[in-house]
């Protein structure tokens, strides 16, 4: 299963690492990709360009000259931190992470080493991240960085740019020693505790170069993670690819990165939103074989975030309501069974606790239970917690449940076990 690549894997001295209990237990992430590329939203020259809006100035290899000139228009008046992170408070997300920089350069942080910045290039001026940042203390939310170590198509040094710089005259070392270092170092002594920075496409990174950033990362701030996309299979949690889910369950700390329509970055025509109920049956299929699910928004140039992501957003956050005791802090199951495979439901597990996620609800509600030693069932949602009957089977037991689905999206049946 190449979900996760080992280029993107995780350290293996950091698998029974405390360090990572929260982000083990948290499961729903909030990502946020946001810079420059929001006002073209697709589409440069009156020419509609296609792909991952984020992409837009190297799918249209616009010049850093032209593309810098962006920054001056980039006035994001509807900018509201307080009102992203009630947003991911109330879609049950549990840490967020937005582009400090991403491939482009820009940066949405003040920095020393570059005037390429929210701060210094816009007619805004402000400093999102600190922004942010404080009012994620005030909400108690965890705050992360992505931070793009390897492409920058601003930075002559920097990976991806052949159409402005030539390639044999990069000094990719001299980029990360004398511009990726500062800068990562400047977001972690600003902005007060950083959850984790979330480097991205790894390649071209020598081990010795993740080495030291990793060590960077850690000496700033001991308990900040650091993303499977370091490179190296040096992360502190592995990565899969961006919206891909392994098939099976994986031993491993990992995370899919995932978008709610086909773009990062805001594009004015990307409408193929996918549904509440297909969302919600990733978040459960990557809890199920042991994944985090970081979730993506693409606010527009005017700092807004799109209503259809704010709708979902907010459905998912009424399911976890009621069923959050079946997601937060759940373990895959570990001993097999055949329902793993079955397309009909997932497994989440807590001491004791088995969370049966039935997807498709059998008609006349009788759910065939395989290779589990259930004592017991209920309802999730039921407050009464009514014990449903259990009846022996050939293949196991039947726990019987109403005729018709509680709830058509995801019915949680609470499976006591022994063991
Ligand atoms: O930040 C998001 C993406 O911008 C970033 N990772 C997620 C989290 C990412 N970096 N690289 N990729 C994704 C792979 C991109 C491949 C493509 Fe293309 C970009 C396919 C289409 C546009 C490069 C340019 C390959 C074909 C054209």
């Amino acid at each position: 299963d190449d979900a996760i690549r080992p280029e993107r894997g995780q350290r293996p001295d950091a698998r029974q690492d405390p360090r990572l209990n929260w982000w083990r237990d948290a499961k729903f992430g909030m990502f946020i990709h946001w810079g420059l590329y929001a006002i073209p939203a697709g589409e440069w020259k009156g020419e509609k360009i296609p792909g991952i809006g984020e992409w837009i100035m190297y799918r249209a290899r616009i010049p850093v000259r032209e593309y810098e000139q962006l920054a001056r228009e980039f006035n994001p008046v509807h900018f509201d931190a307080a009102a992203w992170v009630s947003l991911a408070k109330r879609a049950g997300q549990k840490y967020m992470v937005i582009t400090a920089k991403h491939h482009d350069g820009f940066c949405l942080f003040k920095s020393a080493y570059t005037d390429y910045n929210i701060v210094d290039a816009t007619p805004f001026g402000r400093d999102v991240l600190k922004e942010l940042a404080d009012e994620c203390q005030k909400q108690d939310m965890k705050l992360g960085f992505y931070y793009s170590q390897t492409q920058d198509w601003h930075h002559p040094d920097g990976d991806g740019n052949d159409w402005d710089y030539d390639e044999s005259k990069k000094d990719f070392a001299g980029y990360i020693e004398h511009y990726v270092k500062p800068q990562v170092r400047e977001l972690l002594t600003n902005y007060g505790p950083v959850c984790l920075i979330w480097f991205d496409t790894p390649k071209g990174i020598t081990a010795d170069q993740s080495q030291a950033l990793l060590e960077l990362v850690h000496q700033l701030q001991p308990d900040c993670l650091v993303s499977g996309r370091l490179g190296n299979g040096l992360g502190d949690y592995a990565s899969a690819g961006d919206n891909r889910i392994p098939q099976q369950r994986v031993d491993l700390d990992w995370e899919t990165p995932a978008t709610i329509n086909d773009t990062w970055g805001y594009k004015k025509d990307d409408h193929n939103w996918k549904s509440t109920e297909e969302l919600i049956h990733k978040l459960v299929d990557i809890v199920s074989k042991g994944g985090n699910y970081l979730l993506n928004v693409g606010p527009t140039a005017e700092g807004i975030i799109p209503q259809p992501s704010v709708e979902r957003l907010e459905a998912m956050g009424a399911w976890l309501q009621i069923n959050g005791e079946s997601i937060y802090g759940t373990r895959p199951v570990q001993t097999p069974t055949p329902m793993q495979a079955a397309s009909w439901c997932r497994l989440t597990a807590k001491p004791g606790k088995v969370y049966l996620h039935v997807f498709d609800w059998p008609a006349g509600g009788a759910l065939p239970i395989a290779g589990l030693p259930v004592t017991g069932a209920h309802l999730l949602a039921d407050p009464d917690r009514t014990p449903l009957l259990i009846r022996d089977a050939p293949d196991g037991i039947t726990v019987q449940g109403p005729t018709a689905p509680p709830d058509p999206v995801d019915t949680v049946v609470v499976l006591d076990v022994a063991g």
